[in-house]
């Protein structure tokens, strides 16, 4: 019934923030401008099989050329915030070392840009594109590498003034799970122990960068880190599948969640990950760390996770992956998909905001910091803008239910690089031609552009 209503004026609170969202990787190209270093996606996209048509981040939007008339297009939209990332191998091309002016150039540029037209920065540190040599002594399986993301979170804080929002990482299980577990996205490992180190030393990155950004933090600047939150439901009646969600929940939403906003690992993960893991690379202090209080939380949601129990893929727990839980993924019979066959289910938004408020008292406010609809690029793109509507209605449902909710960005501005599905999915308020770069404001962008008029 929700999916018909637009939510009305009254809806948001005064002051809500509407905005869209990029990354660096996903929409720069330009990989060897003004002494940028490769990072973990450049070497992924040249291993055959790893991104669909052989594509890579290389020509992207080549947004570092035509920012000017993306912060137009931004201008054009009626945002009030723009959510970007900063490449680290930009900045520090080896990883750690000197940083380079050019690569900060950039980006101070482009804050500055957007403050004219009175659009607020919302800065992401760490969007998956790790420098390459970084990985190479180890990459997130070693403490070292957070420790030299706190150096680059401080480096980029003291080039960057104006920039009232910081997000330290970008979906650390994406960065941990998929990246060294699944392997589907950079580094495309396939380990067990390797990628729980891994998760662990993002939560343990984003401790030190956040804590580095507040001892320097500018009047109000506020600190949060980003997480994607799936609701995770058992796809049938029986036990093993009820187990199966929990343990799937567990992977991809508790054992970052809890960390973070409860001080503790969840109870259940040494049952879940014990044979795979000895937790060795824990350390006394690290969840004091962790659990600093956050300004902001963000939730990057798409769509909820149908699990069912199933065998392991490797039965001998040494050799197994930290993604080999026991569990599949269904598609459940009746809930349409979007045009990339992911299940629409606004109801797990609301879900989601709600759960995390009942589950953690003290939830700080959120922000919707991604949420969108992929397709094959029609710029007559009614799937879209029904699928945002049906999401800001569920917003607004968790609003009215009492979850403090301060803002919504849409993913995405620009079609662009969908890591390992390559150019062929899109997810953009415009179109870009990926021939000649032109970029086309699809229905969605005039759809958003008006409803943002009608809230603000
Ligand atoms: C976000 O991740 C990312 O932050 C953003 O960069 C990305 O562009 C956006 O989603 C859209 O995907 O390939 O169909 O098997 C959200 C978490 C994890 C969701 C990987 C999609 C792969 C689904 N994503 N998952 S599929």
């Amino acid at each position: 019934a929700t999916e018909e209503r637009d939510p009305g004026a009254g809806a948001f609170p005064a002051g809500f923030v509407w905005g869209t969202a990029t990354s660096a990787y996903q929409i720069e190209g330009a990989v060897d401008e003004d002494g940028r270093g490769p990072s973990i996606w450049d070497v992924f996209s040249r291993t055959p099989g790893a991104v669909a048509a052989g594509e890579s981040g290389a020509p992207a939007c080549d947004h570092y050329r035509r920012w000017p008339e993306d912060v137009a297009l931004l201008a054009g939209l009626g945002v009030g915030a723009y959510r970007l990332s900063v490449a680290w191998p930009r900045v520090f091309p080896e990883g750690d070392g000197r940083a380079d002016r050019r690569g900060l150039d950039f980006y101070r540029r482009l804050v500055d840009a957007l403050h004219g037209h009175d659009i607020v920065p919302f800065v992401t540190l760490y969007h998956w594109d790790l420098p390459q040599a970084l990985e190479e002594r180890g990459g997130w399986r070693v403490r070292d590498t957070a420790e030299r993301f706190a150096d680059y979170a401080a480096a980029v804080h003291e080039a960057l003034d104006g920039v009232p929002y910081w997000i330290t990482l970008n979906e650390p299980y994406c960065s941990s799970i998929v990246g060294y577990a699944e392997g589907r996205h950079a580094p495309g490992a396939r380990e067990g122990h390797g990628a729980l180190a891994a998760a662990h030393h993002l939560l343990v990155g984003h401790g030190l960068a956040a804590g580095r950004l507040r001892e320097r933090a500018r009047q109000g600047e506020q600190v949060g880190v980003t997480l994607n939150m799936s609701p995770s439901v058992p796809a049938g009646p029986s036990a093993e599948d009820a187990a199966a969600a929990r343990r799937m929940d567990l992977m991809v939403n508790r054992q970052f969640t809890e960390p973070l906003l409860g001080a503790a690992y969840p109870e259940d993960m040494s049952e879940v990950y014990g044979e795979i893991s000895d937790f060795s690379f824990r350390r006394d202090g690290d969840l004091a760390l962790v659990s600093a209080p956050l300004d902001f939380l963000g939730v990057n949601y798409y769509y909820p996770i149908h699990a069912a129990a199933a065998p392991y893929t490797q039965p001998d727990p040494a050799l197994r992956s930290a993604f080999d839980i026991g569990v599949r993924t269904v598609a459940p019979d009746g809930p349409p998909t979007s045009g990339l066959g992911w299940r629409i289910e606004p109801r797990g938004l609301r879900d989601t905001l709600t759960g995390l408020a009942a589950r953690h008292p003290g939830l700080p406010p959120v922000f919707i910091t991604e949420n969108g609809y992929g397709d094959r690029g029609e710029t007559d793109d009614t799937g879209r803008v029904d699928y945002l509507r049906e999401h800001l209605a569920a917003t607004a449902e968790a609003i009215a239910e009492g979850v403090d909710v301060r803002g919504y960005f849409c993913w995405s501005l620009l079609d662009n690089f969908e890591w390992a599905r390559g150019y062929d999915a899109r997810f953009g308020l415009v179109h870009v031609d990926y021939a000649t770069q032109a970029r086309t404001p699809k229905a969605s962008y005039h759809w958003y552009r008006d409803f943002i008029g009608g809230h603000m």
